[in-house]
């Protein structure tokens, strides 16, 4: 399977196609930032809608304020791992490479990928309910009340029912759409619209990679699917 997977990037990277990556949380993982879903996953000890939607937080900004500022200080001592610099070692090798990710760690641009989308925010930016000012703030644990107008902040990063950056979006519908290779990462392949990625490239006419340590709703006919780290899998298929 490594093998095909291999030859299919590697005729990609020779013809000068448009590789396109979409990482979830698995990616992370090796770094030590905790999945969602899964045994060790996040959503085992918090229930998402306590947490990851504007209702939970208008309801109790504190308490989801303490779960970010936790999970902050958390990613704060975490590194790029393999996965995230293999990324990095085939965008300089790829004429054109867009990935986007489901991760709002920011680890693939510390590792120093270029050209990514972080399609459900970041978990360091912080935004004002009230005057909608967006700034990068890595303040632990950070105050909840903006600098400017004294509203209440909020996390810089999508919730469960929330509409993703129009632009954001936007980028990587277009991306998608000129793809000839795509590889999905560490995701469980669950969350819209990103679930829906790979489907478009694939109605593009795109080849579809998925990695993933287990089983996901990916692996299926016309998907080449790859069970193990990424971190381990991704070097080797660069070889
Ligand atoms: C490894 C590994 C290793 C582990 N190596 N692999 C259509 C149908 C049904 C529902 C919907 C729909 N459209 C919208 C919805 C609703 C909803 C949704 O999708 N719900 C589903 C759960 C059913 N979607 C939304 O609400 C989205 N908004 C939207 O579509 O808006 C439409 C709209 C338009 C106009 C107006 C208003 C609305 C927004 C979704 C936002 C998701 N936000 C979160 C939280 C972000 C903030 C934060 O971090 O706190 O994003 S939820 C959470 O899930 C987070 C993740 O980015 C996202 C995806 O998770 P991911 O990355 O896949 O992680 P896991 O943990 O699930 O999986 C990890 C995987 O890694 C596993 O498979 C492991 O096996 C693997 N792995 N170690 C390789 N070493």
């Amino acid at each position: 399977m490594i093998a095909k997977a291999k030859h299919l990037l590697d005729s990609c990277l020779e013809s000068g196609g448009h590789i396109v990556v979409l990482t979830g949380a698995g990616i992370s993982a090796e770094s030590g930032v905790p999945t969602f879903r899964g045994e060790q996953g996040l959503w085992r000890n918090y229930r998402p809608e306590e947490l990851a939607t504007p209702q939970a937080f208008f309801r109790d900004p504190k308490t989801v304020w303490e779960w970010y500022n936790w999970r902050r200080s958390l990613i704060a001592e975490c590194v790029p791992n393999a996965a995230h610099h293999a990324l990095v070692a085939l965008e300089k090798r790829a004429a054109k490479f867009t990935l986007l990710t489901q991760n709002v760690d920011g680890l693939h641009a510390l590792a120093g990928s270029q050209n990514v989308y972080e399609v459900h925010g970041s978990i360091w930016k912080v935004r004002c309910t009230n005057c909608g000012s967006e700034v990068v703030d890595r303040a632990q644990p950070h105050s909840t009340v903006c600098a400017g107008c004294g509203g209440l902040t909020r996390p810089g990063v999508v919730w469960f029912g929330e509409a993703l950056d129009e632009a954001v979006l936007g980028a990587a519908f277009e991306a998608l759409s000129s793809c000839d290779l795509m590889l999905v990462i560490g995701t469980s392949a669950l969350v819209q619209p990103s679930a829906s990625f790979a489907d478009i490239a694939l109605a593009r006419g795109a080849s579809v990679i998925n990695i993933n340590l287990e089983e996901n709703p990916l692996v299926r006919p016309g998907i080449l699917s790859l069970l193990g780290k990424a971190g381990e899998l991704l070097p080797r298929l660069l070889g």
